[in-house]
């Protein structure tokens, strides 16, 4: 067989493999999603008028905002633990409504990358099972798994979340304070979270009194990290209002110790308010593990039962 026909073969199975992989990932097969369009001089996208875009945000943003003023359950932070959460609540309960709050413009908190910018993400098992239901490859390396990039599970548990119909995204948003009522029972609970553009957040002191918005919810799931300038919020703002006691604070990095403890203590820390991830390092005074996120994929999927379980009572 001549050498240029060996070439055109193996192009070819390397096309058809490529192709095959595309639509393995859920793309539609890219030869029939578009027709092959040739970018010539008569090119020309379907005519707009500026004011049909404005409308259509707006029409959109406002409604969102207004359905979800009331949520079933809030998720403060979509960080890795916030946005397992929030897929884990969205795919068993169709039926709730869940709201993400992430101060960030972009979501994914530290889950870009994997340690001193590094871009591999280990994870260790079991929570591979995790990386198994939405559908991230990973190489197995025995007691752990490594994900080619961190970007790839945050992407993918990302676009997971998101494209579920009860779940909506507010980021660019933060938290700034909570709502706490007396329930039925008397008793104080969480019910719901004090927002602000993230922008207006950062800037209360350069402007006259900017007051917040509200989202009353039944469950609030608090993910907004180890400490840091908007981290561990939650778990402040309850310890300031003396209604926790005093932070535990994060101890000093080891990883056996600190994603076992992550898990295993995600929980109810205040009436209607959970906290998953790294939060809980500070409430308890546990170690932080350093570049390794099976606990946090975990304690998202702890929390999501546990605030469940809380929505069933
Ligand atoms: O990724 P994070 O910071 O938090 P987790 O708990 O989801 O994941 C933590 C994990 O990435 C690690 O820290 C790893 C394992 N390293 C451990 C170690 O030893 O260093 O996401 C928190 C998200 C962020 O996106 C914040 O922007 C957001 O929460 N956030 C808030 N969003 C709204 N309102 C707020 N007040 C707020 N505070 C934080």
């Amino acid at each position: 067989m001549s050498q240029v026909t060996t070439l055109l073969q193996t192009s070819q199975q390397q096309a058809e493999k490529q192709e095959a992989s595309l639509v393995a990932s859920g793309c539609s097969s890219l030869a029939k999603a578009y027709p092959d369009y040739v970018f010539g001089e008569d090119f020309k996208f379907a005519p707009i008028r500026e004011s049909i875009v404005a409308r259509a945000m707006i029409k959109r943003y406002w409604k969102d905002l207004e359905t979800y003023a009331e949520s079933d359950i809030v998720i403060v932070g979509a960080g890795s633990a916030g946005l397992t959460c929030a897929y884990y609540i969205g795919t068993r309960r169709p039926d709730l409504k869940i709201a993400i709050i992430e101060a960030g413009v972009a979501p994914g908190g530290g889950a870009w990358l994997g340690g001193q910018l590094m871009s591999a993400m280990v994870v260790r098992k079991p929570a591979d099972a995790f990386l198994n239901e939405i559908g991230v490859p990973y190489e197995d390396e025995g007691n752990y798994v490594v994900v080619k990039h961190a970007a790839l599970f945050t992407s993918t548990i990302m676009a997971r979340a998101l494209s579920l119909p009860n779940i909506k995204l507010f980021n660019a948003t933060a938290v700034e304070d909570l709502i706490v009522k007396e329930d039925e029972k008397g008793e104080q609970r969480i019910a719901g979270v004090v927002t602000n553009w993230t922008l207006v957040s950062l800037n209360h002191g350069t402007q006259s009194c900017m007051d917040p918005n509200t989202l009353n919810a039944h469950v609030v799931v608090s993910a907004t990290g180890h400490d840091g300038p908007f981290g561990a919020f939650c778990v402040k703002r309850l310890a300031k209002a003396k209604l926790i006691p005093a932070l535990g604070d994060m101890r000093c990095l080891d990883m056996n110790r600190a994603e076992d403890h992550i898990v295993k203590g995600t929980r109810e820390i205040y009436p209607g308010l959970i906290a998953t991830g790294m939060e809980l390092s500070e409430v308890d005074g546990r170690n932080r593990m350093g570049a390794t996120f099976g606990a946090m994929m975990f304690s998202g999927v702890k929390a999501a039962q546990t605030a469940l379980s809380i929505f069933d009572e």
